[in-house]
């Protein structure tokens, strides 16, 4: 398709905070806007990439539109599946989703990809070194590729990833694969949102892989060994398989162990072999649809969580009681836990707080909220 073709940086866009010139500006009325998200929607729902890029940026700066075009596209969703590949930095992750990403296009299925980089000095170059080797599928109209900045340093998914991956499935991506760094307790971001969950390992890490052990047999659906051209790939490849022997039996799913050189496109066709099959175990079992149930669940806790926060950092900047007790905290002249209690049992903060348009008036013009504590 041509607008891709004529829109390539889309890879650098994710991580750009500048909108692109197309954007709604600020000042755009609100009406205006929502016709434009439909309007845009529509398009993207038909297939058309420059939309979807343009939903994924406004999704990904949570702006006030966003949970309409998650609604909007909701009915459309459940098509695509997704794989996670998490591992440490330098692996070959991205190789691997290259390599993956030609051989689903070889079988006519449409790839979409987000790659999670870590927002470290180095990321920047990580971005550029992908589009190098992605570059092919740059060009392929079938291939749409989303890189987005991670929470932290350590990596992790960014909030706003589920919401992109649900953009890509309503437009029409049959796989799609999200790659995170994962170091220590980041890769549960990943599990709590693919549906087959690779951890991709190498020989280099075989002694952080002793203290992970337990915690990444948790998290894996399928090992990749990558890099398997190396010494100590042998030697990788017994311990995973003695760690799952320790855990046989306990599960119905046993976790493949697959040696790859991604870079000499080795082993790729076993793993999808292997993807594949574990897919069909996730169907057969019913344990896809439980584990969506479930992604689902959480992610609704998760966008709770994340606007109470939001709503009470907001409260604290406007409400000069809440953010004197806040600067309290700070100077620890008040114990982090009295202070939440504080908060949490004044009944005036909370409702303010959790339904802000509940009184009329702003908090700042509210003086009886003054000695609300008494
Ligand atoms: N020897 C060897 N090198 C490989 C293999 N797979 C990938 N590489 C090389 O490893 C380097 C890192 O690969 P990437 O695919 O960028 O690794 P990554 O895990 O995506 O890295 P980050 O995203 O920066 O964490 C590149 O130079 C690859 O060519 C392999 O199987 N064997
Ligand atoms: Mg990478």
């Amino acid at each position: 398709m041509m607008e891709q073709r004529s829109d390539p940086p889309q890879l650098a866009m994710g991580t750009s905070p500048s909108p692109p010139a197309t954007m709604p500006s600020e000042a755009e009325p609100a009406v205006t806007r929502s016709v434009l998200v439909t309007e845009l929607v529509e398009k993207m729902l038909g297939g058309a990439q420059r939309p979807l890029a343009r939903l994924i940026s406004m999704v990904e700066r949570e702006e006030p539109t966003a949970p309409s075009i998650i609604q909007q596209l909701y009915p459309h969703l459940g098509k695509a599946y997704a794989i996670g590949i998490t591992g440490p930095p330098g692996g070959g992750k991205s190789t691997l989703v290259d390599r993956l990403t030609a051989l689903l296009r070889k079988r006519g299925l449409t790839v979409g990809i987000i790659a999670a980089d870590p927002s470290s000095p180095f990321s920047g170059g990580a971005i550029l070194g992908d589009r190098i080797r992605m570059q092919q599928h740059y060009l392929d109209a079938g291939v749409f590729i989303r890189s987005m900045a991670t929470k932290d340093s350590h990596g992790g998914l960014p909030r706003s990833a589920k919401d992109v991956i649900k953009l890509m499935d309503a437009a029409g991506k049959d796989i799609i694969l999200v790659e995170t760094v994962g170091v220590g307790q980041t890769e549960l971001d990943i599990v709590e949102t693919a549906d087959t969950t690779i951890v991709l390992l190498v020989p280099e890490a075989g002694d952080a892989i002793q203290t992970l052990k337990a915690g990444l047999m948790e998290i894996a659906d399928i090992f990749v060994v990558n890099k398997a051209d190396r010494d100590g790939a042998d030697r990788l490849i017994a311990e995973l398989r003695l760690m799952r022997e320790l855990k046989h039996g306990q599960d119905s799913w046993d976790v493949p162990i697959i040696a790859t050189q991604a870079h000499q496109d080795i082993g790729i066709d076993e793993l999808y072999t292997t993807i594949e099959a574990h897919r069909r175990f996730l169907e057969e079992s019913g344990e896809l649809h439980r584990r969506r149930a479930q992604h689902r669940r959480n992610e609704l806790w998760e966008i709770i969580e994340h606007k109470v926060r939001q709503r009470l950092t907001q409260r604290a900047r406007v409400d000069p009681k809440l953010a004197a007790l806040v600067e309290q905290v700070m100077q620890a002249q008040v114990d982090p836990h009295t202070a939440a209690s504080r908060i949490l049992d004044d009944t005036d903060t909370v409702q303010q707080w959790l339904m802000p348009g509940s009184s009329r008036g702003g908090p700042l013009d509210e003086p009886a909220g003054e000695d609300e504590r008494h």
